[in-house]
């Protein structure tokens, strides 16, 4: 197995109720290293970037909404296999259909409000991360 770096985003609806830490504690528990972190609070304009190969779906407008209403922490993660560990400790997209212990089982909202994101291939990965990172600002 490979080390592997993916990125990873605490969404508002999570920062909002102060799950920050009990996020990244599970994630870290799972084996993945915070590599890079940082707090921003996304214009619209970053929000539609970011997910523009969802512009066409019906949720859009409403994915836009909720990931500019307040503060996320964008961050990268590193470890072995991370990509596929980061999306097994995420849970399913839909929180109702999360296994127990993962992420979004523990405190997902709703599908759209489900509290974390994660990088489901090493383009969209190294893609994603270079949406907010320079390579400077990541510290393996
Ligand atoms: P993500 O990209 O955020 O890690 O999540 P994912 O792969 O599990 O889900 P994806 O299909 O890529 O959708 C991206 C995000 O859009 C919101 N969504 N809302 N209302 C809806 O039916 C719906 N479907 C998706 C979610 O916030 C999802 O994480
Ligand atoms: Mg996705």
């Amino acid at each position: 197995m490979a080390v592997e770096r993916t990125f990873s985003m605490i969404k508002p609806d999570a920062t909002r109720r102060n799950l920050t830490g009990a996020i990244i504690k599970t994630l870290e528990e799972a084996g993945l290293t915070v590599v890079a972190s940082k707090r921003v609070w996304m214009s619209r304009r970053e929000a539609e970037g970011f997910y523009a190969v969802h512009k066409e779906r019906p949720f859009f407008g409403e994915l836009v909404d909720s990931m500019s209403s307040g503060p996320t922490v964008v961050q990268v993660l590193q470890g072995e296999n991370a990509i596929a560990k980061n999306r097994e400790v995420m849970g399913a997209t839909n929180p109702t259909e999360a296994a127990e212990g993962t992420i979004r089982k523990q405190f997902a909202l709703s599908i759209g409000e489900n509290s974390v994101h994660g990088s489901d291939a090493p383009e969209t990965a190294a893609q994603e991360i270079s949406y907010w990172f320079s390579e400077t600002e990541i510290v393996g």
